[in-house]
């Protein structure tokens, strides 16, 4: 539960200043939608807040999302930030290489990935256990007995679906909680047009793509797809989930002398977190992170994209030792 430690918090910061809300970047549902919940919150109880994010969103689901709910996000190019901005850094955490160290300081970390927050930091609640940032939201707003309005409910709804799949990945008791309470207040019919209204038509060509370059090993499917955004590579990746030979998943997509990973596990003891940073910081040739059953990395571009079949053989070992 939310605690008097982030009440702690909310006194050391000036409420005649803005507190910046910072999602990770390149945001996905749950960063925006636990970002706009913190910001009524915050507002709710005195505080000046803007949402400001770095990276681009371009996930069709994710505008409908934005400009439907009237979501006051901003890029950080039309912001100016000042060293003295205190910057609340939502579905995510300072040091991570996801979260562009942005003018200001970071003075909380709300997170639900496996993250060490660093010691500057005067406030941390970091939840690997739960399914999305939105359900430890859905706790704050209990914790100040604030009800939840229905455009807020309706994008914390989102953020809980998207991160566990509909909760089918990563799911603890909370988000069930979370999810029951959120369905109460939430817009359902819009909730489910933005969930089921993923994709363009022109999303088909990765697909083709995909389906002409897979290869499987055992319970692992593995592909190196030509350019594909990587929130495409991140569908891929749960529709190879769902067929019932493949357990495992890891798709690599080079883009402008670098290379996006995603990874996708549905093995209770496969910890992809462990394996990506394993691969990729470890040895120095690039950096990831995320959760157990899905994970994410890039590969630096002062590495040959030649060496591309070289690295996912690495990666195939990874799951051959299971
Ligand atoms: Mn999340």
């Amino acid at each position: 539960m939310a605690s008097q430690f982030f009440e702690l918090l909310l006194k050391k910061l000036d409420q005649h200043k803005r507190v910046i809300i910072q999602p990770h970047d390149f945001p996905d549902h749950d960063a925006v939608s636990s970002s706009f919940a913190m910001q009524y919150l915050l507002t709710q109880l005195g505080y000046n807040c803007v949402i400001v994010y770095s990276g681009y969103i371009s996930r069709v689901s994710l505008k409908n999302m934005i400009n439907w709910l009237a979501i006051d996000i901003r890029h950080i190019n039309d912001e100016t930030l000042t060293p003295d901005d205190k910057i609340i850094v939502m579905d995510g955490c300072i040091g991570e290489r996801n979260v562009t160290d942005m003018p200001g300081i970071e003075v909380a970390v709300i997170d639900h990935h496996q993250v060490d927050a660093p010691d500057f930091i005067w406030y941390e609640d970091v939840r690997p256990d739960y399914g999305s940032t939105a359900t430890i939201m859905v706790e704050y707003f209990k914790y100040f007995g604030l009800e939840i309005p229905e455009a807020v409910s309706t994008a914390l709804l989102l953020g809980l679906m998207f991160d566990t799949n509909s909760l089918t990945r990563g799911v603890s008791p909370s988000d069930i909680k979370a999810m029951l309470e959120l369905r109460e207040s939430a817009d359902l019919t819009l909730t489910n047009k933005i969930f089921r209204n993923q994709l363009e038509y022109q999303d088909l060509d990765n697909f083709k793509d995909l389906l002409k370059d897979v290869q499987r090993e055992r319970n692992l499917a593995y592909c190196i797809l030509p350019y594909c955004s990587t929130q495409m590579l991140g569908v891929l990746g749960d529709f190879l989930l769902s067929i019932d030979e493949v357990d495992n998943v890891v798709l690599i997509t080079p883009h402008h002398q670098r290379a996006y990973l995603s990874l996708r596990s549905e093995c209770p003891n496969t910890n992809l977190a462990k394996i990506i940073k394993k691969q990729l910081n470890d040895s120095g040739i690039g950096y990831g992170g995320g959760h157990k059953h899905m994970a994410a990395g890039v590969i630096h571009s002062s590495v040959s994209l030649n060496n591309l079949p070289k690295i996912m053989n690495q990666f195939r070992q990874q799951f051959r030792v299971r």
